[in-house]
């Protein structure tokens, strides 16, 4: 947009009088944020709804993603950004004498996600807006965000996340727009004599659901999405109501967007997060409907109008909720109304891990949801009655949504959709010949793979901005909304002084988060020294306990040969554990302890350092992402399904220190194997000790000296603090089998990281590696991949940008 700095300045003024009645002089940080933000709202206003018109009188069709979660993080430069005014901003606020970084610090950082799947959704919809795709992000506004997390005596502690605490400056509250959720009761459906059923509720609980609604800018585009959030409430009652009965009713429908749960690959079957998936997946899609009979064009063209994304199995029960909707208010017959169901919905999958699938009790769905689950039910006959003439009759039981009394939602996504796809190349190759070979057997044509991204927006532009700066300098600002554009910093690999330039950009942002440590911390790191990074969920898959054991050996070196020639090293870990995942957690105190152990030894000065930092989230990922060297993308070949720290990473600058998993198989394709560190078992590899059980863990703890004098230190003491949980961690090595195969990949880790050693050391070959990441990201931009789920899955336009 434009605007003048003396336009701005003139409006902060005036805002901050109308909404606090202060003078710039009497206000403080907190009136001062709270004023740019409104201000923001009100340039937003206009292109806010003239896209919401635009939308309906050119008839385009809507994509609404459905996610339980959308990790955020704070908006208030990245709105600046995207409206084009974030250097008029901080500009006329410095003349001011205001700091635009501390308002930047007022904000609360919305953690309404776990991890990758609801920071996918988050860059998804910023990706969205600025190609031009009509897309409205659906979800909940969950009162406490992810935990906060502690370290009390290395051990994580999990403290409320109260991020409403001050309101949100960004929501607005749409009373208007509120629907009506039933749970509980009976059901039974009559004869109309028209030719259709009428189910009757009786003792249904209701539950008002109430959006709110945050503007999603486009980048430069005055294009303005939606992302509604839905909070529960108790529906307007009459004199009757019993006092007693309405509070304790109250509390029981606040608790369902009271809180996200914290489980990121786990699956625990809780009657809570089941009202939770429905309340917003009934919320959202009679919305949706509510909006559509706003276009006039009949509900037989729905599927035209209107594509669903269901972000994992969390939003799958959109399926029988939209036959719900079909069904009993629109009068359809069965085949029709599932014809357009299946049309209109589309399902992405995030993980192979079993324990991560969803899989709920029929009772606990009859309990609730009287009349859902009829409707999965008739889904599910029809399934194996139609697919039973086709197929047979083990593949059909083995693909059923209904079995041992659960529902499987992943087949249910499956079964009612057009669409199912992967996340990076070789996960969806795995849903297609393994996990999922079954329904790839049935519907070929409905797989697909969508490689995940991320917006380099937040993620270079804003995250690091001396880097932007340097990059501008070279090639221009196209990459902005032209990703790959950025290869044409291939140009310079062999220009030393670009290189010498991103070695001091990358020195800049070292010292910048040195300082951050040391005030955080009190602990001194050496900006000289490797940084080396691992920032992502604490679980036995992702391998934390390798970069560790490995971590354990370099201190035994340096130990027993304090001259060894290593160059110095910090290791630097972000991580949360699922408050009920102990094994997890016992790795958090472990390599806490080992942080107590090496960094307090006088002998090992800053050779070697580990920084565990307190509650990694999207703001920490800020910081720590500009001052990597290397990327930690570790997990067990075959287990991450894409990864998105690994994109940000290299989009950054740091060199990716990998197992060929997810992603890292495509960002290999992309830098080439020059330019990335490879190590560790591959995907075959993994499969075939499945098949033939001949990994014995123990061998490799008799054998292999190192590692023998790594794990012993876990049980003989040598860890002060962490004996318990040393022993446990020893036990799930050496006796219970390693499932997660990291003794089997220590030496081959262990020489990489050697490897890394020595490219770092010199600075020229090593840039040069940086640059060829940084210029090889692009295609990891969620520009495109939004693009192509825009015209490959939903069937809409958007503006693409060529790749
Ligand atoms: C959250 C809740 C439940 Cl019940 C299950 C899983 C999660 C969750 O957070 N999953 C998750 O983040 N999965 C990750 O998704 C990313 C985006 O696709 C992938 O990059 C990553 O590999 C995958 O683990």
């Amino acid at each position: 947009m434009d605007l003048s700095k003396r336009k701005f300045k003139e409006d902060f003024k005036k805002m901050l009088t109308e909404v606090y009645s202060m003078g710039l002089k009497e206000s403080e940080a907190t009136e001062q944020f709270f004023t740019l933000g409104n201000l923001i709202r009100s340039y937003v206003a206009k292109n806010w709804s003239r896209t919401n018109q635009a939308y309906i009188e050119k008839g385009k069709k809507q994509v609404y993603y459905f996610s339980m979660e959308f990790l955020l993080g704070r908006m208030l430069k990245s709105n600046l950004l995207n409206l084009g005014i974030l250097e008029t901003v901080r500009d006329g606020l410095s003349d001011l004498g205001i700091d635009l970084e501390a308002l930047v610090q007022i904000e609360p950082d919305p953690g309404l996600g776990n991890g990758g799947l609801g920071r996918l959704a988050a860059c998804f919809i910023d990706s969205m807006a600025t190609s031009e795709i009509p897309a409205h992000g659906n979800g909940i506004r969950y009162k406490y965000g992810l935990f906060k997390q502690k370290f009390v005596n290395g051990y994580q502690v999990e403290l409320p996340e109260n991020w409403l605490q001050n309101g949100n400056v960004w929501e607005t509250r749409k009373m208007h727009a509120a629907v009506t959720v039933r749970f509980y009761g009976h059901v039974w459906l009559e004869h109309s004599g028209k030719g259709y059923l009428v189910p009757h509720y009786e003792d249904a609980q209701e539950v008002l659901a109430v959006p709110y609604d945050s503007a999603v800018i486009g980048f430069n585009n005055e294009i303005v999405n939606t992302l509604r959030l839905w909070s529960a409430e108790v529906p307007p009652q009459d004199e009757s109501t019993d006092y007693w009965s309405f509070i304790h009713q109250r509390n029981e429908i606040e608790s369902i967007s009271e809180v996200l749960y914290p489980d990121d690959s786990n699956y625990e079957g809780r009657l809570l997060r089941l009202k939770q998936e429905y309340f917003f997946v009934s919320a959202g899609v009679q919305s949706i409907i509510r909006h559509y009979k706003k276009m006039h064009l009949g509900i037989e063209h729905l599927a035209e109008k209107v594509a669903i994304h269901i972000n994992d199995t969390h939003p799958a029960l959109c399926i029988p909720e939209l036959m719900r909707i079909l069904l009993d208010e629109e009068h359809m017959d069965w085949e029709h109304a599932w014809h357009l169901t299946i049309n209109t919905m589309s399902y992405t999958n995030h993980t192979i891990m079993t324990e991560a699938m969803e899989k709920w009790p029929i009772e606990m769905i009859q309990t609730l949801l009287p009349r859902i689950v009829q409707i999965i039910c008739e889904i599910d006959r029809r399934y194996v009655m139609e697919m039973g003439r086709l197929f047979d009759t083990d593949l059909i039981q083995s693909t059923r949504i209904v079995e041992g009394g659960h529902v499987r939602m992943a087949h249910m996504a499956i079964i009612g959709s057009h669409s199912i796809n992967g996340v990076a190349q070789l996960h969806t190759n795995i849903l297609k010949e393994k996990v999922l070979h079954p329904f790839y057997l049935i519907y070929p044509s409905k797989f697909n793979n969508k490689t995940n991204g991320i917006t380099q927006r937040r993620w270079l532009m804003l995250a690091n901005e001396p880097l932007r700066h340097l990059i501008d300098r070279k090639i221009g600002n196209e990459w902005a909304t032209m990703p790959t554009e950025l290869k044409m910093l291939k140009a310079f690999r062999e220009d030393k002084r670009t290189l010498q330039e991103l070695a001091e950009v990358k020195r800049q942002n070292k010292v910048r988060f040195a300082r951050f440590v040391e005030e955080s911390m009190g602990l001194e790191i050496n900006p000289e020294a490797i940084f080396d990074v691992q920032i992502k969920r604490l679980h036995a898959y992702k391998r934390q306990l390798l970069n560790l054991l490995h971590i354990l050996s370099l201190y035994f070196k340096l130990k027993e040969h304090p001259e060894a020639d290593l160059h110095p090293r910090v290791f630097i870990f972000g991580a949360k554990a699922a408050p009920s995942y102990t094994y997890a957690k016992q790795i958090i105190k472990l390599i806490n302890s080992v942080a107590e152990l090496i960094n307090h030894d006088p002998d090992i000065h800053d050779k070697l350092k580990l920084v565990f930092v307190e509650n990694y989230g999207v703001s920490l990922a800020e910081r720590i992402i500009p001052a990597a060297d290397v990327s930690e993308q570790i997990s067990l070949a075959s287990k991450e399904a894409s990864g998105t720290s690994n994109m940000k990473l290299m989009l950054n600058g740091a060199v990716t220190l990998a197992t060929l998993d997810g992603a890292n198989v495509e960002i290999r394709e992309h830098v080439g194997e020059d330019n990335i560190v490879l190590f560790g078992l591959r995907t075959d590899e993994v499969y075939h000790y499945y098949k033939d059980g001949t990994y014995h863990a123990h061998d490799y703890y008799e054998k292999n000296q190192v590692l023998h004098r790594v794990l012993n230190a876990l049980i003989d003491g040598t860890i002060p603090g962490a004996e318990a949980e040393g022993y446990a961690i020893f036990d799930s090595l050496v006796r219970y089998g390693d499932e997660y195969f990291v003794l089997r990949d220590f030496d081959d880790y262990a020489a990489a990281q050697e490897r890394i050693d020595r490219l770092y050391r010199d600075s020229l070959i090593w840039q040069k590696m940086a640059l060829i990441n940084i210029a090889s990201a692009g295609i990891f931009s969620s520009d495109y991949t939004v693009q192509q789920y825009a015209s490959q899955i939903w069937d809409v336009s958007s503006k693409v940008h060529r790749i």
